[in-house]
């Protein structure tokens, strides 16, 4: 058993859709469990206009009953406001008079975006066709099903947390110790910074874009806390937990990179310096080893080894410019400015919150994996035997 999610919805269309499948039964869950991660995502300075129109909630459409999962998969559905203001242009219906194009085409790709790279390969001609689906909107319905397998994790022990590192030429301080309660101290910073001074630098930063009609991107960093040794796999690459922790972050809009714990730091780096000393210690999720330092970023052979597990992402700056580059109109072939649509000047806060659910959803496929179940009471009797069995390794170190 796994668990799997797959997501429908334009940004301008009548509402966002995610089914989820694979939580155990027994699992309790109500709305403002998902309802309190999607407002964390639409928080941060640098959003745009539309995070005002915008107070996403979710409907759940299936799998729950008396506030508890049944097994089956989860339907949820988050709906679009400023659907009303765009039922014409998003219309399901064909035009009557198809001779006349639909309002709000866009002709002029954006560099940087899906826009021309998707109307070539689905052979459309209005880059609206592929915008609406490509928007960073899709990651609501992301967000709802991390918050369902946030919970799951929860009972296991397992936190999720996240922070800002850097936006745009501002970098927060860095060594420092991360607080105990992440998200609480994180949330509380406009642009989610533990680093006061930062945080307001970052927020100046972004005042200037705004006046300068120009984006920002940036770095976040999510931390696991809690996970157990021996989720993912050395035996095939397909199963290894750095490998698909990757994907799924990749796979966030505007993402270009990804790192593991030192990541490449690591690659100049003397081996006496790259690894973590194995000691004896008495953390029963460790198998009751310590380690000297978390370089690894509680990842080894594709094995999480019961650290904390430390992912960083870059974002690059949103591709919708105010202040347009140089592109080609895709009806005349002429040179042109690319269009300009309404957009966040940066999104790096809200992408640290998207990074959180993609992984809760891999930390929690892997916890199913391992530890099965059709219920959360057969899951955590296979999750009590396995760490019982990881103490009586520890009897032998
Ligand atoms: C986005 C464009 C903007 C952003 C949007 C992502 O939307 P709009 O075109 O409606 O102004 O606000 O982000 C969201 C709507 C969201 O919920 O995150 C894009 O083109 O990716």
């Amino acid at each position: 058993m796994t668990i799997r999610f797959t997501t429908a919805g334009e940004s301008h269309g009548k509402a966002l859709m995610a089914i989820l499948e694979g939580i155990p039964a027994g699992l309790a869950l109500v709305a403002e469990d998902v309802d309190s991660e999607l407002r964390r995502r639409m928080a941060g300075h640098g959003r745009g206009a539309r995070m005002k129109i915008e107070s996403d909630r979710v409907e759940f459409l299936s799998g729950v009953r008396a506030g508890e999962t049944l097994g089956s998969p989860v339907c949820m559905m988050v709906r679009n406001r400023d659907w009303e203001n765009w039922q014409e242009v998003m219309a399901v219906a064909p035009d009557a008079d198809p001779d006349k194009p639909r309002r709000r085409r866009v002709l002029r790709p954006r560099p940087g975006h899906a826009d021309l790279v998707g109307v070539l390969k689905y052979g459309r001609h209005d880059a609206r066709d592929i915008l609406e689906r490509a928007s960073a909107r899709e990651t609501a319905a992301r967000v709802a099903c991390g918050a369902v397998c946030r919970k799951l994790l929860d009972s296991f022990g397992v936190e999720i947390g996240s922070h800002v590192v850097r936006i745009g030429s501002v970098a927060a301080k860095s060594g420092e110790p991360l607080p105990a309660r992440l998200n609480q101290h994180a949330d509380s910073s406009p642009v989610r910074c533990l680093d006061l001074a930062a945080s307001q630098a970052m927020v100046e930063e972004i005042d200037r874009a705004i006046a300068d009609r120009d984006t920002l991107g940036g770095v976040a960093e999510v931390i696991v806390r809690g996970a157990v040794v021996g989720l993912g796999s050395h035996v095939s690459w397909d199963r290894k937990l750095d490998a698909r922790l990757a994907q799924a972050l990749m796979s966030i809009h505007a993402i270009k990179g990804v790192e593991i714990g030192l990541g490449f730091e690591g690659a100049s780096t003397w081996g006496s310096e790259a690894h973590d000393e194995i000691r004896r210690g008495d953390n029963r999720l460790t198998g009751g080893v310590a380690r000297s330092s978390n370089r690894a970023g509680g990842l080894e052979g594709g094995i999480t080894n019961g650290e904390p597990i430390v992912l960083r992402l870059a974002m690059k700056p949103i591709s919708t410019l105010r202040r347009p580059l140089e592109t080609v109109n895709l009806e005349t072939g002429e040179t042109a400015q690319a269009q300009s649509e309404r957009s966040d000047v940066t999104a790096v806060p809200a992408m640290s919150v998207i990074a959180e659910a993609m992984t809760a959803i891999v930390v929690a496929q892997a916890m199913v994996e391992k530890f099965g179940g059709d219920s959360l009471n057969e899951m955590r009797r296979n999750y009590d035997g396995y760490v019982e069995q990881l103490s009586f390794l520890k009897e032998e170190v």
